[in-house]
């Protein structure tokens, strides 16, 4: 692919809106949280639409952009994802995960009930792709698929605060079950479950806090 340089638009704030807008943005950010009990109410789908599309917007390696976002909200298909992800997941608990593992999750009281995949009324699947076919039908490579799909994620997940709703990166593994239920092509594998929606009215978060700033970031002379 052989794209035309054209000049970038810079947005030109000045530094004192630069100032306030990283504030406001962080103050914002900082609201975020993973929630487990969500609300059946519905969500627009041009809504999904306009957070996948933003998820999309992520750098990825040689802009491969290896990502699929699979879209669900029929019932049925829902329950047969909560049933195999609730099955995984009892064996994770009841014996894959080590004593230190469960000892960690404890004081975020997760288990292996999934109902949040049932009561959602979006689930979004993110597969990554490794590698891919060209529209002649050979096959080409994608780089930095971890990261790519990651950073992605990243944004799919602040777009879907931007919009008021919450999320979960539910990782039910192993996943492949997933890509077998949607019937994906090889080339794809789930990386993230994402149900989406608003919390339930009497949702209630761990009061976790988040590391000091002098615990996350070293400046160097
Ligand atoms: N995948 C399991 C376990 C789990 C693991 C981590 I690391 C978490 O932060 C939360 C849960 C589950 O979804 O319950």
């Amino acid at each position: 692919m052989e794209y035309p340089f054209i000049k970038y638009a810079p947005l030109n704030f000045s530094e004192q809106e630069t100032i306030q807008r990283s504030h406001n943005f962080y103050e914002f950010m900082e609201k975020r949280r993973s929630v487990r009990e969500f609300s059946d109410k519905d969500v627009p789908e041009e809504v999904i639409r306009s957070i996948i599309k933003t998820a999309s917007t992520a750098p990825s390696g040689a802009h491969k952009q290896p990502w699929t976002f699979c879209v669900i909200r029929n019932k049925d298909l829902k329950s047969k994802l909560r049933a195999l992800a609730e099955e995984e997941e009892k064996k994770n608990y009841d014996g894959r995960m080590s004593e230190r593992w469960l000892k960690d999750l404890a004081p975020l009281g997760t288990n292996d009930i999934k109902d949040f995949i049932d009561i959602a009324p979006w689930i979004i699947i993110v597969m990554k792709k490794s590698y891919d076919f060209e529209p002649d039908g050979t096959r080409s490579t994608n780089y930095y698929v971890n990261e790519s799909v990651g950073i992605a994620s990243g944004f799919l997940i602040a777009a879907i605060h931007n919009a008021g709703l919450v999320t979960l990166t539910h990782t039910p593994s192993p996943m492949n079950f997933i890509a077998k239920a949607l019937n994906r092509p090889e080339i794809e594998k789930p990386y993230l479950l994402l149900p989406v929606g608003y919390p339930s009215d009497d949702c209630e978060v761990p009061d976790l806090k988040r590391k000091e700033y002098e615990e996350i970031a070293i400046y160097y002379e």
